[in-house]
């Protein structure tokens, strides 16, 4: 009998491909390819007066040079707002090429086209632009002030306003035996995947066709944008994602303007034209995310049980709203986590600064949010003199209230409604694998040494696998090889192994024969992308789906073959046999030759399937009405709503009484994503979620100037955690199927980060003893609040 694949812990197949350095990024190709740079707007918000360009075609190699005004028909127009929303009043857009005005310092001003990256950069630092400076808006209390507009026609910097309601909060709170109001506040950050952006475009003049490759997140949303732009068929533009080295969400939104740029300029000039992000644009021109406000008002009893709850966002934005209101959004539906609020109100503004955009970065909106709901577990915890975990548990949606309407809308516009999930099971395995009960007697030991330790706790509920659909393609050859397609994206996930398993079992074939093919619109157009934690339960059905379709065709070609019925007969390891007989078999390979016409002669699989000839009716033709030619199938996956995972992290860490340096003792996670396809996957993702958080928690911010410019646009001054900084990971699961999906799986890609801001601001509180409110927290900063803290004790 054959391994099952579904759960099996079994290594990456990309990785020594990847590891090894044989993996094919976008700068990896298009030798010969002309090189694109751009001049981008050194002001943060002003009018451009004047462009010169002059000297820079002095410089030898150059064949284009680029401004708005070279641009026409619906390349001129602003860029989409991609996921428009009835509460995005004042939505504002870019342009490819800054038009007149720009409203953040790195927008694409100018594009110059050259032999090579040298030499366009070289004609770009010879262009000349002037700016008529305008007020600029930096922060959100700058923002929320209104004193000066991002955009004119944008009142009080407002792009949304919506406010959420289930219940009456006014009264809950006012009835409310204890009240409590947390200011708290979460920074700017980003991404900074590995590689940065990059596309590549090829026109064929003969066919009149675009063959683009971008390190994009959704090939199938970059297509449909340039064709939309360049006013091409969908027909004649492929597009496809190679490699890609990290996305982490920034590469989702599409197009970016280099996106329509490149292929623009690769018709104009009838060549090849690559661009290749470098360090510095990915800093101040791709996006960032968390910068929010937060204050939540809360009302409780004595047993530390919610009542009320009422949070308000101000929500920092940037300085255009493409992605619309998704980050908000999230933040003020997922921050309830695994609890009940009683009466909720949840009330954001989504504000203009002239900085970066803000898309959705791993976690979108959800650290920030957790943040809010566990600080306020903490401080509630801390008002009632109660242990946190029995606070926390208090508040616990119970199993048997599963499925969950919490009567808010999602981020994808249908109710917010968890449909999984043991939180009071998943708390239980946390307080264990930590030493929760034991935590005390470890701290009096610590204090008698003169160290400071404390204990932190953060729990999550996160909506993952959201629609509208994703489609896979299963296809047999008649070498036995299996084929795999989806039109969403890989950028480091794993899919390559995680869909081979999922196809391995439901076809019933080696892992070894199954070829899987991720975000190429040559072998599938249809795809939404990767992000929201959404490909394993998105495309992980769907794929499920294509491989059962194949499988019912195989069983009944194989059945008129073996003159057996299709009951009777099963697949394994690339073998149909007859139940309990297994002489009698045929193999797929050998399928995939009877359902196609035309038989090779030089074919292995075709003349094994010779001797099944004779079993057809020369009158019957070889491929019945009705039935396609080939073994293979699709299958779509088009859910009602997300499937919701959750997870529970605690943490030790010890504070230096004099330096205030911060150091992770221990950090465990329980995590619950449903049916894990690949536990080794899953752990991986969480691990490198968790290090991600604890960028965020202790070292990554974007420091802007009051006139707009980010001062650490670079790896020197933007600090990530190295190896040495991220902790060692103890992980557990708890496996709650997701009843929504056949496979029962929840999305896992964002976990690990979501609430580490939350556990770390947890911990530091309990190893010194006054709130934490505003992350992420430096040493530098620990040491003023430990001095305004004892200023305050002495007055
Ligand atoms: N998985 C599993 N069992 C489950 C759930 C997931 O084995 N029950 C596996 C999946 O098969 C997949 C991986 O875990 O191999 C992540 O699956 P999923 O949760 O569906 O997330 P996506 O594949 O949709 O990936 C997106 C998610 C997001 S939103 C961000 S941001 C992120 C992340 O994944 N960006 C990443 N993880 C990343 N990992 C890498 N290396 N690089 C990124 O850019």
């Amino acid at each position: 009998m054959t391994t099952r694949q579904l759960g099996a812990p079994i290594r990456r197949r990309e990785d020594p491909r990847l590891l090894t350095g044989n993996g094919r990024y976008l700068d990896d190709l298009g030798a010969g390819a002309l090189h694109a740079a751009f001049v981008r707007s050194t002001s943060a918000h002003a009018r451009i007066v004047d462009i010169d360009i002059t000297d820079a075609w002095e410089v030898e190699g150059v064949e284009a040079i680029y401004t708005y005004e070279d641009l026409e028909g619906p390349m001129a127009q602003p860029l989409p707002v991609l996921i428009p929303h009835p509460a995005l009043t004042h939505a504002r857009t870019g342009y490819a090429l800054v038009n007149g005005e720009v409203n953040h310092v790195g927008e694409p001003v100018v594009m110059v086209v050259a032999r090579d990256r040298y030499l366009a950069e070289d004609a770009a630092a010879r262009i000349r632009v002037d700016y008529e400076a305008l007020p600029v808006v930096v922060g959100v209390e700058a923002a929320r002030s209104a004193s000066v507009l991002v955009h004119d026609d944008a009142p009080g910097n407002v792009a949304a306003h919506l406010v959420q309601e289930v219940g009456d909060v006014e009264a809950a709170l006012a009835a409310a035996p204890h009240t409590l109001t947390i200011p708290l506040t979460i920074e700017r950050s980003a991404c900074m995947p590995m590689e940065g952006k990059g596309v590549l475009a090829r026109w064929d003049r003969d066919e009149q066709s675009m063959r683009m490759w971008s390190s994009t997140q959704t090939s199938t949303g970059v297509r449909a944008a340039v064709a939309a732009r360049l006013e091409l068929p969908l027909a004649r533009i492929h597009c496809i994602a190679p490699d890609v080295g990290g996305g982490f969400g920034v590469k989702i939104v599409h197009p970016w303007a280099e996106e329509l740029l490149v292929p623009w300029a690769a018709r104009a000039l009838g060549r090849d034209v690559k661009w290749t992000e470098d360090r510095r644009e990915h800093f101040i021109s791709s996006a960032h995310e968390r910068a929010q406000l937060q204050e939540v008002t809360v009302g409780f009893d004595d047993d530390g049980v919610v009542l009320g709850l009422d949070v308000k966002v101000w929500h920092d934005n940037g300085a255009y709203t493409p992605y619309g209101i998704i980050v908000p959004i999230i933040t003020s539906t997922q921050l309830l986590g695994p609890y009940k609020p009683g009466a909720y109100r949840c009330e954001f503004w989504s504000l203009y600064t002239n900085t970066v955009i803000v898309t959705p970065y791993r976690g979108a909106g959800r650290p920030q949010g957790v943040f809010a709901m566990e600080r306020t577990m903490d401080a509630i915890a801390a008002h009632l003199g109660k242990d946190r975990a029995d606070v926390r548990e208090a508040n616990f949606i119970l199993p048997e209230e599963m499925p969950y309407d919490h009567g808010l809308m999602f981020q994808d516009g249908r109710p917010l409604k968890y449909d999984s999930g043991d939180f009071p099971a998943s708390l239980a395995k946390l307080k264990a694998l930590v030493g929760w009960d034991d935590f005390t007697a470890y701290r009096k030991q610590a204090e008698a040494a003169g160290r400071k330790v404390g204990l932190g706790i953060g729990c999550y509920v996160e909506g993952t696998g959201v629609g509208p659909y994703e489609a896979g393609h299963v296809q047999v050859e008649t070498s036995g090889r299996v084929n795999v397609a989806t039109g969403l994206t890989t950028q480091g996930q794993g899919h390559e192994t995680a869909f081979a398993q999922i196809v391995a079992d439901e076809l019933g074939v080696r892992i070894e024969d199954v070829h899987v093919t991720t975000g190429d619109t040559r072998r599938m157009g249809y795809a939404v992308g990767t992000f929201a934690s959404r490909a394993a339960v998105m495309s992980g059905n769907a794929i499920a789906f294509a491989a059962k379709a194949v499988r019912e065709k195989a069983l009944r070609i194989a059945a008129d073959a073996l003159e057996a019925n299709p009951d009777d007969l099963e697949i394994e390891d690339g073998v149909i046999s007859v139940k309990g007989a297994p002489g009698t078999s045929i193999s797929l390979s050998s399928v995939a030759v009877l359902s196609n016409p035309l038989r090779y002669a030089f074919d292995e699989a075709a003349k094994a399937a010779t001797q099944f000839a004779g079993t057809f009716d020369p009158d019957k033709p070889p491929v019945a009405d009705g039935e396609e030619p080939g073994l293979e199938g699709k299958g779509v996956y088009s859910p009602t709503q997300a499937t919701f995972a959750n997870g529970m992290h605690a943490a030790i860490v010890e504070t230096d009484p004099v330096t205030a340096e911060i150091t992770i003792l221990r950090y465990c996670v329980i995590h619950d994503c449903g049916v894990m396809i690949n536990p080794l996957i899953v752990e991986g993702q969480v691990h490198g979620g968790v290090a991600q958080g604890v960028g965020g928690a202790l070292y990554e911010r974007m420091a802007y100037d009051e006139s707009g410019q980010l001062l650490n646009a670079s790896f020197m001054d933007f600090l990530m955690p190295y190896a040495s900084e991220v902790p060692h990971v103890e992980t557990d699961h708890l496996e709650t199927p997701s009843p929504l999906n056949p496979l029962g799986i929840k999305g896992a890609g964002e976990a690990g980060c979501i609430p580490v801001s939350a556990v770390i601001a947890s911990a530091i509180e309990d190893a010194e003893g006054f709130p934490i409110l505003s992350m992420p927290i430096s040493p530098s900063e620990l040491w003023e609040l430990r001095r305004q803290h004892a200023t305050k004790g002495q007055s």
